[in-house]
């Protein structure tokens, strides 16, 4: 908690959003009363700790249903990643994995021991017992996403296919992601929560996961690099370098920052869409559900912006002081349109005029806060207040690093 507070010293709205949630009630869930629904959530603690309670908080006719939704995706993300699994073998399980969900008792050992999920497939009957106890819609559902998504990874897992053209980028991140947006807006549906037009807009549902998506394969080219995967497209790394690795030397700093707007620009292209998809979300726990992911990813987005250490450091991540301060001020769409303006304008104060992207860059970033100012004008509101509190914070975090450091000067003097 303390290295989250000073990090967020000069941020006095992240550093009182960190101090209310630790003062916080810890919500308890409790399922002692079902040991196999308690292990279930066991699991989705163990995946994904801050996004874990988001699920949680959902309304309960979709709580499980999304919780196994989850899950299922989580093992055969698994499956795919694991570059210590061979072809032969990964892709059949890939194809299959829609059927091996409705296998009783089904388990799977075959994981390297440093794979970090290893475990949900090593007691996944434990899975495959509570997606057997969903409504049938929910497993249907689940069941045509996890069939094409496992198609989808089969294809670019096959030997000599690549993620060449910003077509297959599209393509390859549908598969992974988008049809995550497809299959949650079909529940959302199914259930009631959401009128039928949120499943009906599939191009929608598509960007709430492109936007996810590419803003991780942006932040994870070094990681990704040393095990061997890349999902640069080579339309775009290909202007900036001979071999996508070139981008790490650092003869190549310019060209690698340049290569880095413009994955960053790419990215961006999703926004207009996620705004729009947000608008349509009208039940609160399944808004906060949506939208928590997708203001991080503007925050990762900015973060990642002109940051040449993405190539120099693997797991770079937005202070934990920011991701306490958007959770808490992401429940409605005028406050979510404020966040997507604070950024915008972050991106563009920083992009370099130098850079073959600024002025692509610089309208994206002009197209957000336009979007935002027609379709959600009391957004403008909302960001005067983010302001202010970011303000407040320049003059009042001085202040507050003046009593910490006279603090810690008393506390010298009088224990020393
Ligand atoms: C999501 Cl059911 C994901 N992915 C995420 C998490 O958000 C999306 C995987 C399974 C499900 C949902 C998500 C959330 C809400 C609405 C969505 C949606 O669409 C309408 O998906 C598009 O990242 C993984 C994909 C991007 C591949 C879809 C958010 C999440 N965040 C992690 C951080 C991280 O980087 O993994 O899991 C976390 O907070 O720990």
């Amino acid at each position: 908690m303390a290295s989250a507070i000073l990090a967020s010293l000069f941020h006095p709205s992240e550093v009182l959003a960190l101090v209310q949630y630790k003062l916080a009630p810890k919500t308890k869930y409790n399922y002692s009363n079902d040991k196999a629904r308690e292990r279930l959530y066991y699991h989705l603690n163990m995946t994904s700790r801050s996004f874990a309670a988001v699920i949680q908080d959902l309304d309960e006719e979709l709580k499980d249903a999304i919780c196994l939704f989850y899950l299922v995706l989580r093992g055969l993300d698994t499956i795919e990643d694991d570059m210590t699994i061979d072809l032969e073998t990964k892709i059949p399980y890939l194809k299959t994995f829609h059927e091996i969900i409705y296998q009783k008792g089904w388990t799977f050992t075959k994981n390297g021991p440093n794979e970090k999920d290893r475990q949900l497939l090593v007691e996944f009957d434990v899975i495959i017992e509570g997606f057997l106890k969903l409504k049938p819609a929910y497993q249907t559902i689940i069941a045509d996403i996890t069939k094409r998504m496992g198609n989808g990874m089969a294809h670019y897992a096959t030997a000599g296919i690549h993620v060449n053209t910003t077509a297959d980028y599209d393509e390859y991140c549908h598969y992974v992601a988008g049809l995550v947006g497809l299959g949650l807006s079909e529940m959302f549906s199914a259930c009631g929560f959401e009128s039928p037009m949120v499943a009906k807009r599939k191009d929608l549902s598509n960007s709430m996961g492109l936007f996810l998506q590419k803003t991780n394969i942006t932040r994870d080219y070094l990681e990704d690099l040393r095990d061997n995967r890349r999902f640069w497209p080579q339309e775009i790394w290909g202007l900036y370098a001979e071999k996508m690795e070139d981008l790490v030397k650092p003869e190549n700093c310019d060209k690698a920052k340049q290569c880095l707007s413009h994955m960053v620009w790419n990215a961006m292209g999703h926004i207009k869409d996620v705004l729009e998809y947000l608008e349509m979300i009208k039940n609160p726990s399944c808004f906060k559900f949506c939208a928590i992911p997708q203001v991080m990813a503007i925050a990762t987005l900015n973060m990642l912006h002109t940051n040449y250490k993405i190539f120099t450091h693997e797991n770079i991540k937005i202070r934990k002081g920011e991701t306490v301060w958007l959770m808490k001020e992401s429940d409605s769409i005028d406050k979510v349109a404020a966040i997507f303006r604070l950024y915008a304008r972050e991106i563009n104060n920083k992009s370099d005029p130098l850079d073959p992207h600024f002025v692509n860059i610089g309208v994206a970033c002009g197209e957000i806060e336009q979007i935002c100012v027609d379709k959600y004008p009391g957004s403008t509101a909302e960001l005067a207040r983010l302001q202010a509190g970011v303000m407040a914070g320049t003059s009042g975090s001085i202040i507050t690093a003046a009593v910490v450091v006279a603090g810690a000067i008393a506390f010298k003097s009088t224990f020393a």
